[in-house]
């Protein structure tokens, strides 16, 4: 739809989420707007390679229900690196059940996702009571925050026009829980001077998954790659969301600076710095 031209700092200062404005002061300090996708099975290899890349990244996105060795220990280990190379953690966990389900979902079971994640998603399917529930689970925790999935990076997905707008008001009306959108495109409005605390010029936080620096573009499952630079300088992303170019790289430290400089490049572009 648009972009936003105003720096990360401008976005910080403002922000009235604790969480948004880590991120961005996180994203200002280490010069990064790269995210991992560590989607990896097995716990020694997620933190080995979470050790490796961390000082290049903002945030780290796992998937924690496909490890295959899940034990507590890894959740502390991790937490560990998080605040040893200053990045978030997002569950990338799309919850998507009614409100008193995803209760039990984000708050318990074995992960105990709202204990130590940051940052997690959901879908809007069921309608708000989703995003009402997810948020009752924060009220005695440290800052939480929520991405709503707006749109996805597969080939022939259904999130319509339509649902990505409904996603968008739903997000307006929690901004006290929802810092931005899982989203291919800058789903609303910038707010560049004219950002609130809440409502319609909310300063939303746009992160895209299927990115790849020029190479892959795609796969037989059907996800869709765009580039670094388009995803940041046309469809007005923020942070750029990569797994396989970099968990499956024989010189992952290489391939992750090659997505930091791109990825801050095009962002000083936008910005007009
Ligand atoms: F919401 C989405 C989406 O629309 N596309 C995605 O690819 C999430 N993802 C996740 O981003 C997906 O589950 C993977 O964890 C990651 C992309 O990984 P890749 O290896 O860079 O394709």
């Amino acid at each position: 739809m648009n972009f936003n031209s105003s720096s990360y700092e401008e976005r910080a200062a403002k922000h009235p989420h604790p969480v948004a404005r880590s991120l961005f002061e996180i994203m200002v300090s280490k010069k990064t707007n790269l995210c991992l996708s560590v989607d990896l099975t097995s716990s020694q290899e997620i933190l080995a390679l979470t050790d490796k890349l961390g000082p290049y990244i903002c945030l780290l996105k796992t998937h924690v229900d496909i490890i295959e060795d899940f034990d507590p220990d890894f959740i502390s280990k991790l937490s560990e690196l998080s605040l040893k190379h200053n990045f978030l953690i997002f569950e990338d966990r799309k919850f998507a059940d009614i409100g008193s389900t995803v209760i039990k979902q984000y708050g318990g079971g074995i992960y105990k996702i709202a204990e130590w994640v940051h940052i997690t998603n959901c879908h809007v399917l069921p309608g708000p009571g989703i995003v009402d529930g997810l948020k009752s689970v924060t009220r005695d925790l440290p800052p939480r925050a929520l991405l709503i999935l707006a749109e996805m990076s597969s080939k022939g997905n259904l999130l319509t026009d339509e649902y990505t707008k409904t996603a968008v008001e739903i997000a307006k009306n929690n901004t006290d829980f929802v810092i931005g959108f899982i989203a291919q495109h800058r789903v609303s409005e910038p707010s560049n001077d004219k950002t609130t605390a809440s409502g319609s010029n909310a300063d939303f936080i746009i992160m895209t998954p299927g990115v790849s620096l020029p190479g892959r573009d795609g796969d037989s499952f059907g996800q869709q790659y765009t580039n670094p630079e388009t995803a940041i300088c046309v469809n007005g992303t923020d942070v750029l969301i990569v797994g396989r170019d970099l968990f499956t790289n024989p010189d992952p430290v290489s391939r992750a600076k090659e997505y930091v400089s791109t990825g801050w490049n095009a962002y000083l572009k936008r910005i007009n710095k």
